[in-house]
């Protein structure tokens, strides 16, 4: 067993001493205990197929790294559908997202310790010879303090972590001599002066040449920062102060954490989403455990096992208390206001929480942990991966994955903390869908949208910091890794930093912090952790029955809104309030319903019905509260309806040699021809008409007939278009834009209208291509002449056969060859990925939400009003299976209710002022929740 921080002793008891000095075993508690002991539940891996997965694992690796290498070093990321590196400022910029890159070759430093820990020490060697000769720190780049401190100063110290460590076994790096730790030392200078306030919270971003102030920074009058932005820099800041001494990092990484403890909400313990860097005020006050929070809550306990100070799990026990007794809402967690942290704020969850039952792990929290996996892993069965944000009835919310890690994070550390192989199928699961549905010739594509399988030209660098290890050590016996994992601690990026750190230059002691702290009495540790020799022997089957009942979570869900109720209304026979899903303006029940709540109704002009709040007007305080969740669910509804009106995207895949059904571009629907989503595919190769706009007679029928013709957009209707191919033989159509560099990243989708008269004529199925993802037809052409391509409503499965011609001896040399090939075919392309038309719709308010002063308002529109406006879902027909898991529910929050008083509604029942007073900041966070970005 490693030591850790501290030099603290580890012990497989209950703990008899200071409950948290436990936690900081507890990944190694955990992760290795349980693996040895476990007898029972999913049928055990065999070794053999083990070392299979981990060897596929690897050939992933390099699958991705090597394209990397190959076609996009030293970019910062590679573009693995046009095979060519992103470089900022020769791209459109994609905004946020983009400040990650600094022209540092991110994606080679986020990955200089994954190498060490799949072994490939010589790839390791030269990866560090590369970074030591190529990368520049000095870039006139502004970046994001946060993603630069992760990924870059992290990749850098664990890159000088492994090192050091592969030097002193004495084969390799005996040339090193810190190189990447004096790196490491340069780039923390140059982040420093992001520290520059009077919070001491850093600014989100700083220029690397010119810091922060100067005019040619371009940065620094932001006010505002993320809270895991400011609170996920300790791990590496502490390092990189105790491997040099400079205790200077350490001091400003510990006072911002010190600033956000001060900041929390002290009556909930929560913290918001974003806070003014000036001030101290939260900006956005709801709080959850994903996106903008995730890793403050992280940093938290890992600052404790990394660096020993007491002071970081008493501030992590008192907010994972409150996450437990308010965020949790097993298996899922949803963010809640902090003010008043019994009311959700939002009705869907986003991917990055996956981590948390990870964290819980390490936290020692283990059954939530199990829960909330084995939800994700369903959402995960339904869409092959988890989307971007999915709704509490887990529809998609946000359709994009960027190939995030966190839940084969949380997978790996539930199977060390488990051993269930239950988990080992998980991790195989999650291989078959990246090779199935991410893989392109030319690396691991993020998927645009998981309901249709289109790709988007990005390969963010955490996909190799993060996912690969993640798998890798999975399946990985001891033996399979060099040394010994668990002498290291895992940072955010999954980068690896020495548990001995805790005991060197610890200048920076807990009297510097300038926090007090809160008595905590021992229900704070109720969910320390659990002592798995004695938990799984005695119930060999414990993940297993924890897994049961929620085993059809997903699939027999209903669709519904916020789910916490008031449950002793229930119990008392009262009706549970009006849920915004249920509500029908012709009914004279909810019409009564909504008066009580201060609810009224009106006609608008347009036959639209409006909503307005009137809290003050409401029968009672709970009616006046029940009326603020039916408002915000009827918003939620409504911009949700909005977004599923919107159309739904197609799919064009590129089936032929050497795409075999690998890129998949997002397409646009027709009003006319045939529908996609009701009938079978079409399938066939593609001929560009002549003329190319299609407006008249094609002079070259014998080209396109039995195919499916290209033709340009504009110069006449679209139905004309399809009318004329359909005359010479097409079996369908794809029109390219003729707005040239136009992409479905940028632009939002539209259906092709008809000409106004009947087109019942057209019968070929018609899709609408933006003029970046149409290139990549057009050079496919150009380049294999004969291109087949599916169109569809959701991309399909490879072709079997296609796969096995494509790699008929040496797998690797067909992949390289297939990398080629697409390479120099797609030189001119230049597809980009851009804020997607997901996030964009996002921004689109219900058209009348007009919130007026202390008004809260919606409006609906006439086809909903007499109808359920979720009808047209697609869970609807389980209505028998929507009782029994409503009761479920109900029965749940009975159940919590009576082993927590805490929670009980009654207690919870603000007054009708403080109700008034928070009005506008709800509807205010609505409008940023609204507006949020992952
Ligand atoms: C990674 O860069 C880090 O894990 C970060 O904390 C948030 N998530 C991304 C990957 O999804």
């Amino acid at each position: 067993m490693s030591e850790a921080g501290g030099g603290r002793g580890f012990g497989y008891s209950v703990p008899q001493r200071a409950p948290w000095s436990l936690v900081a075993a507890t990944a190694a508690l955990c992760l290795v205990s349980a693996t040895s002991v476990w007898t029972a539940g999913a049928s055990p891996m065999s070794r053999e197929e083990k070392q299979k997965l981990g060897n596929q694992v690897l050939e992933m690796f390099d699958h991705a790294y090597g394209n990397y290498m190959e076609h996009a070093y030293p970019a910062d990321e590679l573009m693995p559908l046009t095979c060519r590196g992103r470089v900022r400022g020769q791209e459109p910029s994609r905004g946020d997202v983009d400040d990650a890159l600094g022209k540092f070759s991110l994606t080679l430093i986020d990955s200089l310790d994954t190498l060490v820990v799949l072994n490939k020490t010589k790839e390791f060697e030269d990866a560090v010879r590369k970074v030591l000769r190529d990368v520049n720190l000095d870039n006139d780049v502004v970046v994001s303090v946060f993603e630069t401190n992760i990924r870059v100063l992290g990749g850098l110290l664990g890159g000088h972590s492994l090192a050091i460590m592969l030097k002193e076994k004495g084969e390799y790096m005996q040339w090193y001599n810190d190189e990447l730790l004096q790196m490491a030392k340069q780039l923390g200078y140059k982040l420093l002066p992001a520290f520059n306030t009077t919070s001491g919270l850093p600014y989100p971003r700083i220029n690397l040449k010119f810091g922060i102030r100067k005019p040619e920074a371009r940065t620094g009058t932001e006010t505002d920062t993320c809270t895991a932005c400011a609170g996920t820099l300790i791990l590496e800041f502490a390092a990189l102060s105790r491997f040099t001494g400079a205790t200077i990092f350490e001091e400003y990484a510990r006072k911002a954490l010190d600033f956000l403890w001060e900041k929390r909400q002290r009556s909930s313990n929560l913290v918001g989403v974003t806070i003014n860097i000036h001030t101290g005020d939260w900006v956005r006050k709801d709080s959850g455990v994903g996106a903008g929070i995730d890793s403050y809550y992280e940093y938290l306990l890992k600052a404790y096992v990394l660096l020993g100070d007491d002071s970081f799990l008493e501030r992590f026990n008192t907010h994972y208390d409150a996450i437990m007794r308010y965020i949790s809402q097993p298996p899922l967690l949803l963010d809640v206001h902090i003010h008043k942290p019994m009311l959700n704020a939002r009705t869907w969850m986003d991917a990055l929480l996956a981590f948390f039952p990870g964290l819980q792990v390490l936290k020692g929290d283990i059954r939530p942990a199990i829960e909330t996996h084995e939800m994700l892993y369903q959402v995960i069965k339904k869409h092959n991966f988890l989307p971007e944000a999915f709704t509490t009835d887990f529809r998609v919310h946000w359709a994009q994955h960027p190939l995030r890690p966190e839940f084969a994070e949380s997978t790996y550390f539930l199977y060390k903390a488990t051993g269930d192989p239950y988990y080992l199928e998980v991790g195989k699961t999650l291989i078959e869908n990246l090779n199935k549905y991410a893989r392109v010739p030319c690396g691991f594509a993020a998927m645009k949208d998981v309901r249709t399988g289109s790709h988007e030209d990005r390969m963010d660098s955490f996909f190799l910091a993060e996912m690969f290890k993640y798998l890798y050590l999975l399946f990985a016996d001891k033996e399979d890794v060099i040394f010994d994992i668990e002498d290291y601690i895992f940072t955010t990026e999954a980068h690896l930093l020495p548990l001995w750190l805790s005991t060197t230059n610890q200048r920076i002691s807990k009297k510097n912090t300038t926090s007090e702290y809160t008595e905590l009495d021992d229900s704070n540790f109720d969910w320390t952790c659990p002592n798995t020799q004695i938990l799984f022997p005695n119930d060999p089957l414990y993940a297993q029955s924890i897994r049961e009942p929620l085993k059809n979570v997903v699939d027999k869900s209903c669709p519904r809104g916020v789910i916490r109720v008031r449950e002793e209304s229930f119990r008392s026979g009262a009706k549970p309030p009006l849920r915004a899903r249920d509500f029908m303006a012709t009914n004279p029940e909810h019409l009564e319903i909504l008066k009580k709540m201060g609810v009224s109704l009106i006609h608008l002009k347009d036959g639209r019905v409006q909503l307005v709040q009137h809290a003050i007007q409401a029968a009672s305080s709970i009616d006046a509260e029940d009326g603020l969740r039916f408002m915000q669910e009827m918003i939620e509804l409504s911009s949700q309806q909005q977004k599923e009106q919107q159309l739904p995207p197609r799919a064009v895949q590129i089936v032929s040699h050497p795409f075999f059904g690998r890129v998949v571009l997002t397409a646009g629907p027709a009003q006319f021809g045939l529908d996609l989503s009701k009938h079978k595919e079409t399938r066939g190769f593609v001929a560009s008409s002549k003329p190319y706009n299609g407006c008249s007679e094609l002079t070259n029928p014998e080209a396109v007939m039995g195919k499916i013709a290209l033709i340009q957009r504009g110069q006449c209707m679209f139905a004309e278009k399809a009318r004329n191919i359909q005359n010479a033989g097409a079996i369908g159509g794809i029109v390219i834009d003729d707005n040239e560099g136009s992409s479905s990243d940028t632009a939002p989708l539209f259906q092709m209208a008809g000409d106004g008269k009947d087109t019942d004529d057209i019968t070929i199925p018609m899709l609408f291509l933006f003029s970046k993802e149409g290139s990549i037809i057009l050079d496919a052409i150009r380049e294999y002449e004969e291109v087949e391509v599916l169109l569809s409503d959701k991309a399909k499965d490879r072709d079997p056969e296609m796969e096995n011609e494509e790699q008929p001896s040496s797998e690797n040399d067909s992949q390289n060859q297939s990398a080629e090939q697409i390479a120099s075919s797609s030189q001119e392309v230049d597809l980009v990925g851009q804020e997607s038309p997901e996030e964009s719709s996002l921004n689109s308010h219900p058209e009348s939400l007009s919130p007026a002063d202390t008004d809260n308002a919606a409006s609906i529109s006439p086809s909903e009003q007499n109808s359920n406006p979720t009808e047209n879902h697609e869970t609807t027909s389980l209505d028998g299976e929507c009782t029994d898991l409503d009761n479920q529910l109900q029965e749940q929050s009975e159940t919590e209710e009576d082993s927590n008083p805490n929670v009980s509604w009654g207690k919870k029942v603000q007054p009708i002022d403080s109700i008034l007073a928070d009005w506008n900041e709800d509807i205010e966070a609505f409008e940023m929740m609204e507006k949020d970005e992952l």
